[in-house]
């Protein structure tokens, strides 16, 4: 599947444990038709499924996204990627190091790098990543152990220090912020709740999608 920073527009992120009563295949099926560009499957934290489930999930998840050619990544687990032929792995500063997943994946799978200040920005640059993730930008409670937010402020700082590299802004994102973080220089948004919690997930995709063509 081709990639590039265009995929980083709409960037939805979503495990069952985000959902509680509504069904998550459902939830992104929605999102999808809203619009999505990009999708990762992160089931981890309370109630997130292990195992044999975990992987089910992931192939129906990864299915529905090649129907609508959406990349599809895996958070963290490197060997769930490599099983299922994922399109892409994202993994955070304290998950297995850039090299050795590199190694251990085919040539064309994408890495995403998790990043928070400047020299970890720079350190991605010199690693290879294909894009970083970078925030949380705002205060966000879907993610237990988020780091403090580095505002609009980090992010500016960050896209000036690694001007090439594709950047998606993450953490505590909305549709009313969508129009600063794209001035900040982000290629595009992941969000989680701003989707998975909404209404309507397809309109409020639609919304974001509408939003950021709109910068
Ligand atoms: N990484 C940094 S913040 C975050 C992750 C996975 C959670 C984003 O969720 P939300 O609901 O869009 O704030
Ligand atoms: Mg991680």
């Amino acid at each position: 599947m081709k990639f590039d920073r265009d995929h980083l527009k709409v960037y939805f992120i979503l495990g069952s444990q985000n959902v509680r009563q509504a069904d998550p295949l459902m939830v992104l099926e929605q999102a999808l038709q809203g619009g999505i560009t990009c999708f990762q499957f992160r089931e981890k934290g309370d109630g997130a499924k292990t195992g044999l489930a975990k992987i089910r999930l992931a192939q129906e998840m990864q299915e529905l996204c090649r129907a609508y050619q959406v990349p599809f990544f895996i958070n963290d687990d490197v060997d769930l990627a490599i099983q299922i032929d994922a399109d892409g792995i994202h993994v955070g500063q304290e998950d297995q190091a850039i090299e050795v997943i590199r190694k251990k994946v085919s040539s064309k799978m994408k890495i995403g790098l998790s990043v928070t200040s400047v020299s970890e920005a720079l350190e991605a640059e010199r690693l290879d990543v294909d894009y970083i993730g970078v925030g949380p930008i705002r205060m966000t409670t879907t993610k237990e152990d988020a780091k403090q937010p580095i505002g609009l402020a980090g992010l500016t700082e960050i896209r000036k220090a690694v001007p090439q590299l594709p950047i998606v802004a993450i953490g505590g994102i909305d549709i009313e912020h969508v129009s600063a973080i794209k001035t900040a220089g982000a290629d595009g948004i992941a969000v989680i709740s701003a989707i998975s919690s909404a209404d309507n997930p397809m309109l409020a995709t639609n919304a974001l999608v509408k939003s950021l063509e709109n910068v």
